[in-house]
């Protein structure tokens, strides 16, 4: 699988800034997270990454499936019509286990996200709760362009959603964002997103019914500003999910998101 970023079609390019992953491969990266891997759990269920105080949806108004869903199940209801998300459909513990704080920093402290920025700084200095009053434009998120020369053994570990719509292959986008943090609306072509740690809230138009909102706002500013006047009818489809479950877009919907929590998650683009 390629890395694959975020700015795709319908994507305002300046409200999120993806950061490329660059630099020396990391020899003997495999064995060492499997190493790491063992002593899963002592981080706690938010894997050392800090909880948010923002507020969830009242009611996920996303449909719901579980592992019981098949394929045809999934082509026939929801993978060229609506979003859905899936509990169940696969198991990551050893991919969260890989995903801890302390596990990552050990791994990839070192490793530059940005020019001349080391992960481990990222983390540590600038992994923060949201600024309200900031523009998307200013707001760091890492997520995609993820270098797969270093990140790629760690991905190796990650378990994808098991439905593929014929034609299409999957391509990884990898993250990890403060709490208030997210991607404003924009569109492109079908994928996933699952969290590894922390609530991400989703919220979702179909291809004909364009939200209303501003490119350079943060996601942040239109849920304060802008949701809470649109009439019933106006309102998206929105949900909050938690590691364990991943949501399903299919081609062309609108979507922003809303990181509740600290949240290292996974896109799987189909194209
Ligand atoms: O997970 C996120 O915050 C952004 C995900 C997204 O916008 C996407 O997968 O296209």
């Amino acid at each position: 699988m390629a890395a694959r970023g975020v700015c795709a079609r319908g994507l305002p390019g300046s409200a999120v800034r993806t950061v490329p992953v660059a630099g020396a491969a990391m020899a003997a990266l495999p064995g060492l997270l499997l190493l790491l891997a063992g002593a899963a759990g002592a981080a706690g269920p938010g894997g050392g990454w800090a909880a948010g105080a923002l507020p969830e949806e009242e009611r996920c108004s996303v449909e719901r499936a579980d592992a019981s869903l098949t394929l045809p199940g999934f082509l026939q209801r929801f993978a060229f019509s609506r979003p859905v998300v899936i509990r169940g459909a696969t198991d990551n513990t050893v991919f969260r286990a890989l995903c801890t704080k302390d596990k990552l920093l050990a791994a990839f402290g070192q490793r530059p996200v940005a020019v001349d920025l080391p992960f481990q700084e990222y983390v540590e200095q600038l992994l923060k709760p949201q600024d309200p009053a900031a523009l998307g434009s200013d707001t760091l998120y890492f997520f995609g362009d993820n270098n797969f020369t270093e990140w790629g053994p760690l991905f190796q570990n990650y378990v994808p959603p098991p439905f593929r719509i014929p034609g299409t292959t999957g391509a990884y986008s990898f993250g990890i964002a403060g709490s208030g943090s997210g991607v404003p609306f924009h569109w492109h072509g079908p994928g996933y997103s699952e969290v590894i740690y922390g609530r991400k809230r989703w919220f979702l138009y179909p291809p004909d019914k364009a939200p209303h909102f501003h490119p350079n706002e943060t996601t942040l500013a239109w849920l304060r500003d802008t949701y809470p006047s649109l009439p019933p009818e106006e309102r998206p489809l929105e949900c909050t999910i938690r590691p364990g479950e991943v949501l399903y877009f299919p081609d062309r919907w609108w979507h922003a998101t809303l990181n509740l929590d600290t949240s290292v998650f996974i896109s799987t683009f189909l194209g």
